[in-house]
Order: structure tokens, then C-alpha cells, then sequence
């Protein structure tokens, strides 16, 4: 056994509502074994897509039968959620919907129909994402770290948006949110986004075997 004593350590990418694919990516790709691996999800699994509702069903799910085998990582998309269903105030709250809705909310509420079962689900659902997960070799966050910053030294707001590919700590750093064609490794950064909701392509990566998972929408 290695040093993160799992056989498999994968970071997801992000999955914005595409639930054909992440079931795919997760049953019949990668073939998630609870005994063997620990999959780590880099956030974004709202918005855009058609299918937040049964996302976030499906990953809570997970994370309730196997809870040291699954890490749920809050994106910026979580974060915009959380703010335009938890505001007060009416010009906040206009701003925040505004917000969120620009940024592909809307499906989100109608795959849950309606506000407010969107809140009874997302809130308690938001508030228990972690912003990062840090292993002795490897740091998982959603967009980034900025130069010359650690996980507990960012800012959420870093973690959540950056895109400057700036980190230069020691470990490795996995991130999603700057979609690419393909995942890519850019000195110790690897990026494992590859636009799902765009693209049809859901992709992951085993840091431990450097081997990479992908699902594509027939
Ligand atoms: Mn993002």
C-alpha cells in the first residue's frame, strides 16, 4: 500500500448537472471500488445541465455510504448557489439570483422544481462541502491556489476562482474550473476539467497512476 493508502486516488472534474454522465463515468469507467479507492470531486456539480437534482442526490449519496472514500469539494457554482438561496434583503437577494442565474442557475432550480425545494436540499448540501483536500503529496481544490499561497493561506474566493495557474508550493495541485480539450498537466498542476456540460466529455484523473478516465456522451 502506498503512502495515501488507497489503490486509486482520482479527482472528478467538473460535472454541472450532466448525471448520464457522471453515472457513467463512475460505474462503468472507473468502477469505483470503496475498498480500494478514494474519489475526490473538484466541485461544479450545479447549473447549466439538466440534471443538479439528481447530482447532488447521487454524489450525497455516495458520500453518506462511504464517507473516508468520497471528498466533496465546493466550486464557485456552489458558492453563487448558496449565496442567492441563503441572501436577505431584496437588493442582495436580486443581485445574488442575478448572479446565479447568469451563471446557468435557472436549470438548477427547475431540475429541483422550484426555489424552495432547491433550498431544502442545497443549503445543508452546500454548507458541507469542504473548500480543499490535502494529502502528503497532493492538494485537490476547485479552480486554484495563487502564487506563493498554501489551501490554508487562500482565500475561498481564490480557491473557488482562480485561474492565474500561478501555484508554486511543492505538492502536487489538482484542480477543475478552467476547462480544457483534454486534461493537462502544467508543471505540477493538473487539470482535470474538460467542459462536460459543453463538450459531452467528463473526465478524471488517478494521481497515484497517473492514468486518466473519460466518459463522452453518445
Ligand atoms: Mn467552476
Amino acid at each position: 500500500m502506498n503512502r495515501e493508502a488507497v489503490r486509486r486516488l482520482i479527482g472528478i472534474g467538473d460535472i454541472h448537472g450532466c448525471y448520464e454522465l457522471l453515472l457513467d463515468l463512475v460505474e462503468r469507467n472507473i468502477v469505483f471500488d470503496p475498498e480500494e479507492d478514494r474519489l475526490v470531486f473538484l466541485g461544479d456539480y450545479l447549473d447549466r445541465g439538466a440534471n443538479s437534482k439528481e447530482v447532488v442526490e447521487y454524489v450525497s449519496g455516495l458520500k453518506k455510504h462511504y464517507p473516508g472514500q468520497i471528498i466533496l469539494l465546493k466550486g464557485n457554482h456552489e458558492d453563487l448557489a448558496l449565496k442567492a438561496l441563503q441572501c436577505t434583503g431584496d437588493k442582495d437577494c436580486k443581485n445574488a439570483k442575478l448572479h446565479w442565474f447568469l451563471n446557468g442557475g435557472q436549470a438548477t432550480v427547475k431540475s429541483f422544481r422550484g426555489l424552495d425545494k432547491a433550498s431544502q436540499t442545497l443549503i445543508p448540501f452546500i454548507c458541507s462541502l469542504e473548500l480543499y483536500h490535502e494529502t502528503e503529496e497532493y492538494i485537490f481544490v476547485h479552480a486554484g491556489i495563487p502564487y506563493g499561497k498554501g489551501p490554508d493561506t487562500s482565500s475561498s474566493d481564490e480557491i473557488l476562482w482562480d485561474r492565474s495557474n500561478s501555484y508554486n508550493g511543492r505538492k502536487t495541485l489538482i484542480v477543475g474550473h478552467s476547462p480544457k480539450s483534454e486534461i493537462e498537466r502544467l508543471r505540477n498542476i493538473i487539470c482535470v476539467d474538460t467542459g462536460a456540460f459543453m463538450t459531452g466529455k467528463l473526465s478524471a484523473y488517478d494521481v497515484l497512476n497517473e492514468k486518466a478516465y473519460q466518459t463522452t456522451a453518445p
